[in-house]
């Protein structure tokens, strides 16, 4: 029986921070036993807003030997730079002849980022949530495991994979959005209405997985909290609840007997142990990582072989596309 397809990316646009890799990167290794595997690197996503050349080249490579050091096996997953495979762009620019513009002003991180960034709103930005598509539907993916951020750009996927299926007869597989149930968002140290980004310009509103002991430290003793003084787990105390659910993600321990634990403790003591919990959780993955980044060769071998094999479903994917929306074949 065929393995079903699982497929994510995530973008080299800054640092990884702890939101990614709970929300999403936790789980990639958790998937490759039963599923075909593939994660990208998605570089063709993190130009839409603007990146100096020299560091995205280092932080792509970052991507690739943090999927690695979090337990991906190259062996078993299939690891790529989304540049590599072409057929990613051209997939995207048929997609944005059946998206209509109504759909992609309704996107809400294209709103959050058209307000950050209104000196660069450049098309790109607008039309992510297409290019996103095709990295899907490339695959004939069934599940793609990401943060809950993502849920309207599945939900596009999907209506897209839907309505050229319907137009030119079946050709895509609908993908299924894979959220956890607990941790699919973490919110930011400093402001808890809003997800933890990579790319926020307060760096205390984040902590990166390549974070030192001293920096983690720092980080967690200035997260907002309240001047309730209680610990407790409620909406009422945003920050907080943020806090119980890291500590919980990276302790395995359950909510309730975190709360009970430090029940009539401060918050002084609560967040010098949580910011213990991450430094233990985050060493093996920051040591696997400078391994890694000192074996280079090793990591290209990884991102060509990723590609070739990424590229030959691809092939078969598009091929099939362009036969239907009636382009002559090469050959
Ligand atoms: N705060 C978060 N909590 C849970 N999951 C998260 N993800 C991102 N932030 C959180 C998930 O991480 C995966 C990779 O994300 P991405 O790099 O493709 O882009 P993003 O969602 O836009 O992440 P950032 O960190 O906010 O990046 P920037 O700042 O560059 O836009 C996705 O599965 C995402 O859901």
């Amino acid at each position: 029986m065929e393995r079903k397809v699982v497929f994510s990316g995530v973008q080299p646009s800054g640092s990884l921070t702890i939101g990614n890799y709970i929300g999403a990167i936790k789980n990639f290794a958790t998937l490759q036993d039963e599923y075909d595997c593939f994660y990208c690197i998605v570089d063709l996503h993190a130009i839409t807003v603007p990146q100096v050349p020299k560091d995205l080249r280092k932080r792509s490579l970052d991507v690739l030997a943090l999927y690695v050091a979090c337990g991906i096996d190259p062996d078993k997953s299939t690891l790529f730079m989304q540049s590599h495979v072409p057929a990613h762009a051209e997939l995207s620019w048929v997609l944005n002849t059946i998206t209509y513009m109504g759909q992609l002003n309704r996107m809400t991180q294209f709103k959050d980022k058209a307000r950050k960034s209104e000196e660069n709103l450049n098309a790109g930005l607008f039309t992510y949530p297409v290019l996103m598509a095709a990295d899907i539907l490339l695959y004939q993916t069934d599940f793609v495991p990401v943060g809950d951020d993502q849920k309207q750009h599945i939900e596009l996927a999907r209506d897209l994979a839907e309505r050229f299926n319907n137009r030119y007869s079946e050709t895509f597989k609908v993908p299924q959005g894979l959220y956890n149930e607990f941790g699919a968002r973490i919110m930011s140290l400093q402001n808890p209405e809003v997800k933890m980004s990579k790319s926020d310009a307060d760096e205390n509103a984040f902590i990166l997985l390549l974070d030192d002991k001293d920096a983690i430290r720092r980080k967690v003793k200035r997260a907002v909290t309240d001047s309730e003084g209680v610990i407790a787990y409620r909406d009422e105390q945003p920050g907080l609840k943020n806090l119980i659910n890291i500590y919980s993600l990276f302790s395995n321990e359950k909510v309730e007997s975190i709360v009970n634990r430090y029940e009539g403790v401060g918050y002084g003591k609560f967040k010098e142990d949580l910011a213990e919990v991450i430094i233990e959780g985050l060493l093996p993955i920051q040591e696997k990582y400078h391994y890694l980044m000192n074996n280079k060769d090793y990591l290209e071998e990884i991102y060509k072989k990723g590609a070739d094999k990424a590229e030959y479903h691809a092939m078969k994917t598009l091929r099939k596309v362009y036969k239907k929306v009636g382009f002559i074949p090469r050959r």
